[in-house]
């Protein structure tokens, strides 16, 4: 093994006995106070909006790594944590991603796009320009990780990749939010140039640029963006 794929290897325990544990902590909550609490988290979750204009405002690392923190503990396919989160904060290397997704962005609103899939981003207002990738303070470039090796170099697969990814990506976006910062979920379409700027290997796969940072003090949000299904359409009770 190269000593680059021994930065790449997985702490996951070798050993696969099963074990239990009793429940580490248990919520001790009446009806009405779930109710209170689910109403509470409604309300903070109705704030969260996707911004595309951010202010220079710097955030300290130790933010961006507690919901880093959080996001690791989505549950994951055999609890394997396919999941690889790199942050950049340089201004060099924001450029570099920009650059490149710019590039990409060009060849899609230029034609690689179908009509349909261009008149459905309409109301949404985005271009091939993507001034946000060098004016927020942090990007993170979430990775998945379709195989993985373990400490004795063994490759190993990895199970429901995309859902265990997502809700990681889920848990990210909404510990970011609740610390009080924006984000913008950026997916230039192709994204394997992320693998070369960030160091990560061919067996992970980029799914998107989170952007994170503070809105500017203009910021807007396309109108459509506050459009949301009504429970009656998204829920069916039985
Ligand atoms: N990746 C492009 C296009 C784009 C696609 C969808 I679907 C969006 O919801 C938003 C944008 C871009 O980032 O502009």
């Amino acid at each position: 093994m190269t000593k680059e794929d021994k930065s790449f290897q997985s702490s996951i325990p070798l050993d696969h006995e099963y074990k239990a544990l009793p429940i580490p902590y248990k919520w001790e909550m009446s009806d009405k106070e779930m109710i209170s609490k689910s109403e509470e988290f409604y309300e903070l979750m109705k704030k969260r909006h996707t911004v595309r204009e951010y202010s220079s405002r710097p955030v300290p690392r130790e933010v961006i790594e507690n919901c880093i923190r959080a996001a690791g503990l989505a549950p994951s396919g055999a609890n394997h944590q396919p999941w690889h989160f790199a942050i950049i904060e340089n201004p060099d290397h924001k450029q570099k991603i920009r650059d490149a997704a710019e590039e990409e962005e060009k060849t899609f609103y230029a034609g690689r796009a179908s009509d349909e899939w261009l008149g459905a981003l309409e109301p949404i207002g985005t271009n091939d320009q993507k001034p946000h990738l060098t004016e927020a303070p942090w990007l993170i470039v979430i990775f998945a990780q379709r195989t993985s090796i373990d400490r004795n170099g063994r490759k190993f697969k990895n199970y429901y990749v995309n859902e265990s990814v997502g809700i990681a990506t889920g848990f990210l976006i909404t510990a970011l939010h609740k610390a009080g910062l924006s984000t913008l979920t950026h997916t230039p379409n192709p994204m394997k140039f992320l693998n070369e700027l960030c160091g990560r290997p061919s067996t992970e796969k980029p799914e998107m640029i989170l952007v994170v940072g503070h809105p500017a003090e203009d910021a807007t949000v396309p109108a459509h963006a506050k459009w949301k299904k009504p429970l009656e359409e998204i829920m069916t009770v039985f």
